[in-house]
């Protein structure tokens, strides 16, 4: 089995031992996949979060899952798209980077994302996934505890965006 996967649906749902939020620098809930995730976790999830003390953006903290599947919550507030010589890309890639180092610190074998930044902030999303497949294996390659991360796209067009990610990076390195 491939240790990199793309595939459509609710992130929510996903049974791994880490999912990744695209939150905000509050950690403290909003729209999106976000709402989605305080939701289906329960308000236990809120209140853990508000003993965080936020995040900076391209960082993460974690939480439990409370009744998600998923063991743990990773929050990641992913940049604001400002046009893009605001470091955007940098910090994109930290999201992702930040977001592993801390599911292997904590022995997840299995983490699962959504596409970060380009809903409501906006970032082009042939962009973000170039940046999102090239750092998620960088990543692969240096943890191999690693067994399998899974971009979880909520619509088709998110998801062909990062299948032609994948293929334009796999073309170049193998
Ligand atoms: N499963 C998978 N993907 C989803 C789901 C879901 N259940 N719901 C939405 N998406 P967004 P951002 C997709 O806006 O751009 C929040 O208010 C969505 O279609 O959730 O990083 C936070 O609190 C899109 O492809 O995140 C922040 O304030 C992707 O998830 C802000 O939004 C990301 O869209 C973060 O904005």
């Amino acid at each position: 089995m491939q240790r990199f996967q793309i595939t459509q649906g609710d992130l929510t749902t996903m049974q791994v031992d880490a999912i990744v939020n695209a939150a905000n620098t509050t950690l403290l809930g909003g729209g999106g996949v976000d709402g989605a995730i305080h939701r289906a976790a329960g308000p236990e999830l809120l209140a853990e979060c508000r003993g965080l003390n936020g995040c900076e953006t391209g960082q993460a903290k974690m939480t439990a899952g409370y009744h998600l599947p998923a063991h743990f919550v990773i929050h990641t507030p992913g940049p604001i798209w400002q046009g893009g010589a605001h470091d955007e890309d940098r910090l994109l890639a930290g999201c992702y980077r930040s977001s592993l180092a801390l599911a292997v610190h904590a022995g997840c074998r299995t983490v699962a994302f959504p596409s970060i930044s380009t809903g409501v902030y906006r970032f082009p999303i042939d962009c973000a996934a170039k940046i999102a497949v090239a750092t998620i294996r960088q990543c692969l390659a240096e943890y191999r505890t690693l067994e399998r991360v899974t971009m979880v796209c909520f619509d088709s067009h998110t998801r062909s965006a990062y299948e032609r990610a994948l293929e334009e990076s796999e073309g170049r390195h193998g």
